[in-house]
């Protein structure tokens, strides 16, 4: 029998709560707005680019170009295009957490400019000094990455701050993790937002695990809406799997942002497919039947279902599409290993000490 001491049980596990457990709750069930097709293989296109590059991301990780750490948003692909999408970067800004590489391929970077800096490359987007969490381009409104597990949520929030007293109908998207909900930056800066009608939106893409630890287990609440809902602050949860949902959720939830000036939190209920980075190989803390069922789930199958069902394009077409998709990578990838790295003289040159 196992016999809990403290915090840790005698297995090295942290114990469960004592709580009976609850199920995390279905997402609601969305009608399917009609998207127009040109929009639905765009999407599918971008789609494939973010599965794509992570797929030849985590390859160049393994044959040791990338070194450091390496977090796929594989699986999580829904999310990012429903949402970013929907933006206007022309006035709207993106802070992010450090899984961040399809947040920016769809906010527009360059792949190239994006593996030149996993490799560690001066034409990377952050010189080669930042690497794969520390990514930032103002000119796409993309504010960052960030390591520190919550550290965009204050930034979001006076970038929001910012934006609403300079009268510039812009608003801020910022996305995290479900384990950030468990920082205090979260509690404070979701207080501030929702007393000074901040107009950013809190995406907490919940997939179900920080680390290796479950919701069920870092989490008081297992429905990361209500421990939001106490900042009065609207709250709903979005089917991260299905981009239409996320669309459909995004386009409106922007619009009230925008119009009223408040903040909003998003559950996004997805999954990722990879373990924490590709060093971690997920198999002490989640099961395979969960896997599959995620799988059946899967936000690009979902899309190429339902394309092929409705006779919008063929499997063929969309296999084309993959493999067009990827040679296009493929040559990002060989013109970026390409640059040459910083020189020592340039260490302490764009870094703040
Ligand atoms: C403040 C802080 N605490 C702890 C860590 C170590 N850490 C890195 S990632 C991570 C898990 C975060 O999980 P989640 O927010 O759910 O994001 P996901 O990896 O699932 O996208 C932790 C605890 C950190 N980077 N920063
Ligand atoms: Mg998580």
């Amino acid at each position: 029998m196992m016999v809990s001491s403290g915090w840790m049980c005698e297995d090295g596990k942290v114990p469960m709560s004592a709580r009976p457990q609850q199920k995390l709750a279905s997402p609601p069930a969305l009608e399917r707005r009609p998207l127009d097709t040109n929009t639905l293989k765009n999407y599918l296109r971008q789609m494939v680019m973010v599965r794509e590059f992570e797929r030849l991301g985590e390859r160049e990780f393994k044959n040791g170009l990338i070194r450091g750490y390496y977090h796929s948003y594989a699986g999580q692909e829904a999310v990012g295009v429903g949402f970013l999408n929907a933006l206007d970067l022309n006035r709207d800004y993106v802070v992010d957490h450090y899984r961040d590489h399809g947040h920016m391929l769809l906010c527009g970077m360059d792949p190239k400019r994006i593996f030149a800096e996993l490799f560690g490359r001066s034409d990377g987007v952050s010189k080669g000094k930042g690497g794969s969490m520390h990514m930032y381009s103002p000119e796409n409104h993309f504010l960052g990455g960030d390591g520190i597990v919550g550290g965009g949520i204050s930034v979001a929030t006076g970038v929001g701050l910012a934006l609403k007293q300079q009268r510039k109908q812009g608003l801020c998207v910022c996305f995290f993790g479900d384990g950030a909900l468990d920082t205090g930056t979260f509690h404070e800066s979701l207080n501030m937002a929702s007393l000074w009608g901040v107009p950013t939106v809190y995406i907490c893409i919940n997939n179900k695990y920080s680390m290796g630890t479950s919701v069920e287990r870092h989490s008081s609440l297992p429905r990361l809406v209500d421990r939001a809902q106490g900042y009065g602050i609207s709250t709903e949860q979005v089917d991260g799997q299905d981009v239409w949902a996320t669309t459909e959720a995004a386009e409106r939830i922007f619009r009230k942002v925008r119009n009223e000036q408040v903040p909003y939190f998003v559950e996004a209920l997805t999954y990722r497919y990879q373990g924490h980075g590709i060093h971690d190989k997920a198999l002490n803390y989640r099961t395979l039947e969960e896997e599959t069922a995620w799988h059946e789930r899967d936000p690009l199958k979902l899309l190429t279902d339902y394309l092929v069902e409705e006779k919008i394009a063929s499997r063929d077409q969309i296999e084309a599409l993959r493999a067009e998709v990827v040679g296009e990578l493929e040559a990002k990838v060989e013109a970026a290993k390409l640059g040459s790295e910083p020189q020592p003289e340039e260490l302490f040159q764009d870094v703040t000490l």
